[in-house]
């Protein structure tokens, strides 16, 4: 296996605008970040990925771009960015940006011009169609409810849009489009950054025709009509040719619709495109035909063999990312792992599972402490864009609202947004003046503040468990084999390669369990666990106790 810094890095994933206010206007800054540094080394991450700073109107909080060449005012502006990333190099982290280039905002000046006439020399940076009897080009819907077309009153054509109104799809099979992000990318590698992850990336190519999707569910049109399109290794090799090979940087593709098959065509090491993607195999794994405000229950089997199959699948000279969260979805403890009880011992648990994979590890802001689901009382608490606009399409179908609303608490990216808790004064200490998005109460309980001084906290685990992997490469490198035989609690896998053998087990639930096994137990050694107080006996777990044992 090709030995690369970027797979034996871990990765920390800021939210801007939920991260640290200096100002006092409600929204995090990058002076914030800036203050936040050492806790962020301290942590031993060596990468910052920042979600999108570039100046936007924010109609999906910054995936909305006007301009790709420009830090955000709110943000702090360039001033505040170069200060930034020279502080990152000189403690040794590593800057990813995010490129945000299926789409911009309609405020982008290439659409302004764009949607001025059909003539624009800008029009076909876009995707314009004729209606069809009167209503849109086809049936396509939005990642955000309604239609994924919207029309025109100068021109009399529709756009077609797959998030929000306000973000018109880009043209890639205009040259000129391929070149001008590329060139975008080319402008941040020359002011040093080391990388970028890149917004719904397998969504850049469009079938041709654009047929309609005949399929029921939305995840089914998003892998066979929205994702993978005929194009898309061909612009990501041109991509990976014109600009990327020439810089020591790593990529990270985001995909909905990137399935196992696919997988490996995008990470492929012979391939020259990407060098990892964030696959959803496990994000989705709740979605019913509805999408994810249609909840269904799962397994933990299912969740498993996600694990083992992803890895199994890129094993052969392709490289994985490893994550349980981000900011579009719920908070890991919350929706792996048990937020009442059993908190510390399962946001631990999930902790020693993110930090044994095989692959690039990602830790969402706030994961370090356990930071849980929010449940605001009312629609009007909420600010994400796709969670209100499910709510207005819930309402429109005469769906029960109350019933509506539990699926919101679970379901609503806003989860994920909440500030991030500092300590227990005045809004966590996140802002002087009004969050933008209110803190979740529990603030008080869960905060960096009080993890600092406690040494058996979630903070600290953290750390211990980063610096664990960085000690034992095997952790990163290794094999990896799940040997739990589809046990309904347990998750137990192997990793190993000729400097070491690991075992790790983890019980996702209440009930003690013991992992029955023919491997000889004299032979391992208790090398960390995630609680001193449970089961002693090597292959016992208590609840939610995960262990590391090493095989002599
Ligand atoms: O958030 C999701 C499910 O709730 C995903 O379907 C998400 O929309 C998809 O993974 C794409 O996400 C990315 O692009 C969006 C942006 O809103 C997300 O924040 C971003 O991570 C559009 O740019």
């Amino acid at each position: 296996m090709n030995k690369k810094w970027w797979k034996e890095s871990v990765v920390y994933q800021i939210y801007p605008r939920s991260f640290m206010d200096t100002t006092g206007n409600g929204v995090g800054d990058i002076q914030g970040i800036l203050k936040k540094l050492d806790y962020i080394k301290s942590l031993g991450v060596d990468v910052i990925w920042l979600c999108p700073i570039y100046e936007s109107p924010n109609d999906d909080n910054g995936y909305d771009i006007s301009h790709y060449r420009k830090i955000s005012e709110d943000f702090g502006g360039q001033a505040a960015f170069d200060v930034l990333l020279e502080q990152m190099h000189q403690k040794g982290l590593k800057l990813v940006m995010d490129l945000v280039a299926n789409h911009t905002s309609d405020e982008h000046h290439w659409f302004q011009e764009a949607k001025k006439s059909k003539d624009s020399p800008f029009r076909d940076y876009y995707i314009w169609r004729d209606g069809r009897n009167g209503g849109p080009p086809n049936n396509w819907t939005s990642f955000f409810s309604g239609s994924a077309w919207q029309y025109d009153d100068t021109t009399k054509q529709y756009y077609l849009h797959y998030f929000t109104k306000k973000q018109p799809d880009l043209n890639w099979d205009n040259p000129k489009v391929r070149k001008e992000i590329f060139d975008v990318v080319e402008y941040w590698f020359k002011k040093g950054v080391d990388g970028f992850r890149m917004d719904v990336i397998s969504l850049i190519s469009k079938p041709d025709g654009l047929p309609d999707t005949t399929f029921e569910k939305f995840q089914d049109t998003i892998v066979h009509n929205y994702a993978n399109g005929p194009k898309i290794h061909q612009y990501l090799r041109e991509m990976n040719q014109e600009v990327l090979s020439k810089y020591d940087i790593m990529t990270v593709g985001e995909g909905p619709g990137i399935d196992l098959k696919n997988g490996p065509l995008y990470v492929g090491e012979d391939r020259k495109e990407l060098d990892m993607v964030f696959h959803f195999d496990h994000m989705f794994i709740d979605c019913g035909i509805g999408g994810k405000y249609d909840p269904q229950p799962f397994t933990l089997n299912q969740f498993k063999k996600v694990f083992t199959q992803w890895d199994e699948a890129l094993k052969h000279g392709g490289w994985g990312s490893i994550f349980l969260g981000n900011h579009d979805f719920s908070r890991m403890v919350s929706r792996f792992g048990d937020d009442g009880e059993y908190h510390r011992e399962s946001a631990k648990l999930l902790a020693t599972l993110l930090l044994t994979m095989r692959g690039t590890v990602y830790v969402y802001q706030g994961d370090e402490i356990g930071m849980t689901n929010v449940a605001y009382p009312n629609i009007s608490d909420y600010n994400d864009v796709e969670t209100l606009n499910a709510w207005k399409e819930a309402e429109q179908n005469g769906q029960n609202m109350n019933a509506f609303m539990s699926i919101v608490h679970s379901q609503s990216r806003d989860n994920a947004r909440t500030p991030v808790q500092w300590n227990d004064k005045k809004n966590a200490g996140f802002s002087t003046g009004t969050p933008w998005l209110r803190v979740n109460p529990n603030y008080t309980r869960i905060n960096v503040a009080q993890q600092e001084e406690d040494p058996s906290s979630i903070l600290n685990f953290y750390r211990e468990m980063i610096a664990f992997r960085k000690a034992n490469p095997t952790l990163v490198y290794g094999d990896y084999e799940c040997l739990d035989g589809e046990h309904p609690q347990l998750y137990v896998y192997r990793r190993w390669d000729e400097e070491g053998d690991f075992l790790i087990l983890h019980n996702f639930g209440d009930a003690p369990q013991t992992f029955d096994t023919d491997l000889p137990e004299e032979e391992y050694a208790l090398i960390k666990s995630n609680s001193d107080t449970f089961a002693s006996e090597k292959f016992s777990l208590g609840a939610w106790q995960s262990k590391i044992l090493k095989r002599s």
